[in-house]
């Protein structure tokens, strides 16, 4: 077989990279290692910066998004006693648009299928041959055969445990990491959200978040310990714990309901460096992770893609490499920012197991200068709603 790109990963990155290189006339194969049930099956991000969506837009899949997103013009940030808003229309003139991951993906396969594009599912043993030459191929298994795809390119779109990074040599990788000593305990329930706005708590009893995705679903999450497994957690107690963690007026109104579906996610800081190895190119959580506090995990994603899709545009189209030469470089610059914003989020609102009273104050004149400078919230709206690509 042969294509232009071959991209490793079928979630939100590599389908959205190959439905707009498709929209360009380029071909490209998606392999994925798992169904698309269980791709569909993981509930993740919900919180789309406006990059993003014009990015959906410009692949021609933002129909039922822009029928059925809610847009946030704002969120709430509680902190003990301290309850405020940070107006991003005003701060910014621009605004975040709530819609699931899940919905995200589900609409690029089913643009993808729909324009006959090739995704392999089930692979297994997908390897990257030759990346730092002129000509990369990609074997994999399916079914206990063996294919090979030869390629000008390789997209490593596979997430954190996927198989590209680990292609560039040790000798040339750059790793940096921070890990939380904590993870976020979420669940999704079929019950109307307890604001129209997203509300970011901090609270002596560690971290919460009401979110959505829709006026009759519900994403709520609570800071957890790593030694917690979802199974410890019954409906009862989390919600008991939620409402112990909002602000009253909040817990007072809260409707809860049965969980559908219930996790827990680590907290981590990553980012590997360059993001490019001769033919192969990172995108997405393949490169780099964020905790979710500040919803910029799903959406520094989208910013790879642009950079690189329009890269892989200027080399096919005028034969200029220059796009593609420069990937690593943009793509880096605007993920240390959102990674910087996602740190300083999370340490802002959780509760570290070794503070002491005086990180607590530290913590505490941090939430009050947000709370009192329309600087500070300038600065807090501008990162929330996205940098500019
Ligand atoms: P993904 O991990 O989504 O997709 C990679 C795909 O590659 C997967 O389908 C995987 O099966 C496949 N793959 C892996 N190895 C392979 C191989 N060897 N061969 C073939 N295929 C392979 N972000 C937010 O903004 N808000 C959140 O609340 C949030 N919650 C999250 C919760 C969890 C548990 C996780 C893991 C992430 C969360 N994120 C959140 C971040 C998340 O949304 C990611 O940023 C987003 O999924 C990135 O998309 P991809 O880069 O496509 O990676
Ligand atoms: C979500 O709705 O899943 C969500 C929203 C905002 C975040 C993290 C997760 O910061």
């Amino acid at each position: 077989m042969r294509t232009q790109v071959a991209i490793i990963g079928g979630g939100p990155s590599g389908l959205l990279l190959s439905q707009l290189l498709h929209r360009k006339g380029i071909d490209s194969i998606v392999l994925e290692r798992k169904t698309k049930d269980y791709v569909l099956g993981r509930i993740r991000a919900g919180i789309l910066e406006t990059g993003f969506v014009d990015l959906m837009r410009e692949a021609g899949v933002a129909n039922r998004m822009d029928a059925e997103c809610i847009i946030h013009d704002g969120t709430v940030i509680s902190y003990g006693d301290t309850l405020f808003g940070v107006d991003f229309k005003d701060l910014t003139g621009s605004h975040v648009v709530v819609y699931g991951q899940t919905e995200v993906t589900r609409d690029l396969y089913e643009a993808r299928e729909a324009a006959g594009g090739k995704i392999v599912f089930e692979t297994e043993a997908v390897t990257i041959h030759d990346a730092d030459s002129d000509a990369p191929h990609v074997t994999y298994m399916v079914d206990g055969t063996e294919h090979r795809i030869d390629c000008d390119f390789v997209a490593g779109c596979d997430g954190f445990h996927g198989v590209s990074r680990q292609t560039i040599p040790l000798t040339v990788r750059r790793e940096y990491e921070k890990l939380y000593p904590f993870g976020w305990l979420g669940i999704l329930s079929q019950t109307p959200p307890v604001h129209h706005e997203l509300i970011y708590s901090g609270s002596d009893r560690g971290f919460a978040l009401c979110s959505m995705r829709n006026e009759n679903l519900s994403r709520y999450y609570i800071q957890c310990s790593l030694s917690d497994t979802p199974e410890d957690w019954t409906d009862a107690a989390f919600w008991t714990e939620l409402k112990r963690r909002i602000p009253e007026e909040y817990a007072d109104r809260l409707v809860t309901g049965p969980s559908i579906e219930k996790s827990i996610a680590p907290l981590r800081s990553f980012v590997t460096e360059p993001m490019r190895w001769g033919r192969l190119f990172l995108c997405g959580d393949a490169a780099h992770i964020v905790p979710p506090t500040g919803a910029k995990g799903l959406n520094t994603a989208a910013s790879d893609i642009h950079y690189l899709y329009n890269g892989l545009l200027q080399y096919y189209a005028e034969g200029d490499s220059e796009g593609i030469d420069r990937y690593s470089e943009k793509a880096l610059t605007r993920i240390w920012k959102a990674e910087r914003f996602s740190w300083a989020t999370t340490n802002l609102l959780h509760r570290f197991p070794d503070q002491n009273a005086f990180d607590l104050k530290i913590q505490q004149a941090d939430v009050d200068f947000l709370r009192e400078n329309r600087e500070a919230q300038s600065v807090f709206a501008q990162n929330y709603v996205g940098l500019p690509y």
